[in-house]
């Protein structure tokens, strides 16, 4: 995968031992780049960083539910509502303008971010949840019809399973699913077993969010287009941590999540390939997406208006705007390579812990510990976790299929973000230890 807005090399060392790096079996290994950021710095641009809980450090480990969110955006946020806050597209006025201007803007930013041909491509949505849905129901109810086949794999968040069970249950089309091997890989050898002249799409993650799993996305698009599907990536757990590049992918449709980006809650984007959403029907009728209405018959707008119904979440996508500004500011080469280097390192300490059995141990990985703790339910280990200050997610994380292949109920999971360091996951591995102290 291409890295893009890579740092230059490092001004200074974030203390990194090459060992600790290059020991461990199964993690992509870092580039000589390897460009370090002060991440001392970075913490200091997310307040919320510096609190107590439970009187102690907060350790924010579960970013893959949702990241914080830097100054640089709360202020993005702030300085909307108190200086332009004004509905878009419609007004004649000056604030109308504005906010519209900085909307607009946004669009372009997220055009840039993930390498798109066309900001006309970019819409607007409220999460990548929406992001999917509006492709099942206003693509897939076009394109998808009895005897069709919808491909999902065995890794993939329930948003990116239920609206195409929902879409083949309408059409009598059938979904049929890629299995995974016990490291949480997907099985391209099945994939291609799989794909056929009736597979319509193959809806994947880039990255998986129980597992960590990074897929080797522009092959299995490859693949997928040869035998005539369209492709939906869900990005979610990929644009945190990787460089996306949609065209270099050729992927027909990619979504992720605002919030999980250090952007705002509610906000999200779908890109899709400009002949393909225009091809399509609007997902959602009203203000904004109509060129004309009469009784008798009423027209479209073009995409992205087309399916961007109502008045948005303006202050969302401007917040969104600022956050893929923080990013790229910080290179996503730098952040990946960080957050590498965190992984190997609290996979080498988590490994340690007796009982701890990692769960997904892909070749290529993001920043995801996964992970089950002898007999001690995972519950029982974010709640001991929580009181010395460590914030995880234990639970199926929204993948119960991912849960019931590995034969287990849930597992307790570490996310890394971009603001976390080795002394965390310290903090982590200790708790962990103080977990088996207490089930004795
Ligand atoms: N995963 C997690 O803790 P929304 O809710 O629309 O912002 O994102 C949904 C979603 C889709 N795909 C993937 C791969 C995801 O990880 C998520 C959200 C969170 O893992 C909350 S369940």
């Amino acid at each position: 995968m291409k890295t893009k807005n890579a740092q230059p090399a490092a001004k200074r060392s974030l203390g990194r031992k090459k060992k600790d790096i290059e020991t461990t079996p199964g993690l992509l290994r870092l580039s000589p780049e390897k460009a370090a950021f002060d991440v001392g710095k970075i913490r200091k641009d997310f307040p919320i960083l510096s609190q107590k809980v439970h009187g102690k450090p907060l350790v924010y480990l579960d970013n893959a539910a949702t990241t914080q969110k830097p100054v640089a955006v709360l202020q993005a946020l702030d300085r909307y509502y108190r200086e332009t806050n004004s509905n878009i597209h419609r007004g004649l006025h000056l604030l109308s303008e504005k906010a519209t201007e900085a909307y607009e803007g946004s669009r372009l930013k997220v055009q840039k971010f993930l390498n798109a041909a066309d900001p006309r491509e970019i819409l607007f949505t409220r999460g990548a949840t929406e992001g999917v849905n509006l492709v099942a129901q206003a693509w897939g109810r076009q394109n998808v019809k009895a005897g069709d086949e919808v491909l999902v794999t065995h890794m993939e968040h329930h948003s990116n399973i239920v609206p195409w069970q929902m879409l083949c249950e309408e059409k009598g089309a059938t979904l049929k699913v890629v299995p995974i091997n016990d490291a949480g890989e997907l099985l391209l050898d099945e994939l291609q077993r799989l794909l056929s002249s009736r597979t319509r799409i193959l809806a994947v993650t880039q990255v998986s969010n129980a597992l960590g799993t990074v897929n080797p996305i522009a092959e299995i698009i490859k693949m997928a287009h040869a035998k005539g599907a369209k492709v939906l990536v869900d990005g979610a757990q990929a644009v945190p941590h990787l460089a996306v590049d949609v065209q270099q992918m050729d992927c027909d449709f990619y979504v992720f999540s605002g919030h999980k980006i250090y952007g705002p809650t509610g906000i999200g984007v779908l890109y899709g390939k400009y002949r393909l959403l225009e091809e399509m029907p609007p997902y959602q009728g009203g203000g904004d997406m109509i060129a004309s209405v009469t009784f008798e018959k009423t027209l479209y707008k073009k995409p992205p208006h087309k399916f961007e119904a109502g008045t948005p979440h303006i202050a969302g996508v401007i917040g969104l705007g600022a956050a893929l500004d923080y990013v790229s500011e910080c290179g996503l080469g730098a952040i990946a390579a960080h957050e590498q280097d965190l992984l190997a390192y609290g996979t080498r300490k988590l490994l340690g812990i007796p009982g701890l059995n990692l769960v997904g141990t892909s070749v290529h990985k993001a920043g995801v510990l996964s992970f089950t703790l002898g007999e001690i339910h995972p519950h029982d280990i974010g709640t001991i976790l929580d009181r010395q200050g460590v914030a995880i997610r234990a639970g199926h994380h929204c993948a119960q299929p991912v849960m019931e292949r590995f034969r287990i109920p849930a597992t307790a999971r570490a996310s890394l973000g971009l603001y976390n360091t080795r002394d965390e996951i310290d903090v982590l591995a200790k708790a962990i230890r103080k977990v088996l102290e207490v089930f004795g």
